[in-house]
């Protein structure tokens, strides 16, 4: 039997954590949940221990000592794989993502390597309340598309689904990101390797309660790690 691990970095999301855990799980018999929390200072991490502890489909990952979407992210492929994934869905802690596409998404990844959820694809949609966040997202995805040379319609979605030869074959060890960069990392190598990936139509959430971690920052520094992503895949095959 295929074994299904949904994988949720999280940082302060115990508003919300346990019904999304409990609503992931309802999703498929064969679906397991692993939460990599950055011993958020709300104490996320604390309720799924709790709930870890009386089912045995949920996993947690704590992390002491690093702080990091991208990291986190890592870690957590990693930790799937170690517990036997056969497939990974990465999705976010905050409701955005809905639960109930996880079975669109299974279905998908019988016929490719990798699923990515796409706002953008006729039957989606970028359903949050806030005008700026979907501009500036709009706008990554051209300057994605044209510096890292994909042609999916929606390449900063972090709702996605691979198999786990996909991501063996892009090999954990070579990603670098620590923070939201990973997304794009992820897919770069995906493209570069020419894995077959596909998209399916989401309709992406505002985030049910609390506050988005990516800052402007963050964002700049993931935009400029982007274009360096060229120059690392010609190092490292060429
Ligand atoms: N473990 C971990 N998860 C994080 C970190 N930053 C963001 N996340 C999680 O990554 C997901 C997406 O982050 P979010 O703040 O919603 O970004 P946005 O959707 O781009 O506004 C959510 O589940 C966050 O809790 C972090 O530093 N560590
Ligand atoms: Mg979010």
């Amino acid at each position: 039997m295929t074994k299904i691990i949904a994988m949720i970095p999280t940082y302060n999301e115990a508003e919300h954590i346990r019904p999304l855990v409990e609503e992931i799980l309802l999703q498929d018999p064969r679906i397991e949940v692993l939460v990599v929390d950055d011993n958020s200072p709300d104490g996320t991490w604390r309720i799924v221990k709790g709930m870890a502890s009386e089912d045995p489909r949920v996993h947690l990952v704590n992390r002491t000592h690093e702080r990091g979407r991208g990291s986190a992210g890592i870690h957590g492929f990693r930790q799937a794989l170690a517990i036997g994934a056969d497939v990974v869905v990465e999705m976010d802690g905050d409701f955005s993502h809905d639960p109930r596409d996880i079975p669109r998404f299974i279905r998908e990844i019988e016929a490719c390597d990798v699923v990515v959820g796409s706002r953008f694809a006729p039957g989606g949609g970028d359903l949050r309340n806030a005008p700026l966040r979907s501009l500036v997202t709009r706008l990554a995805a051209t300057y994605i598309r044209v510096v890292m040379g994909v042609r999916l319609s929606d390449p900063t979605s972090g709702y996605r689904c691979f198999r786990r030869e996909a991501l063996d074959k892009i090999g954990l060890h070579r990603l670098r990101s620590t923070g939201p960069s990973i997304v794009e990392e992820v897919l770069f190598w995906c493209h570069r390797l020419g894995l077959s990936v596909r998209e399916i139509p989401i309709r992406f959430y505002e985030r049910r309660s609390g506050r988005s971690k990516l800052t402007l920052g963050k964002l700049l520094k993931a935009a400029w790690f982007v274009a360096t992503l060229r120059l690392r895949g010609g190092w490292t095959t060429g």
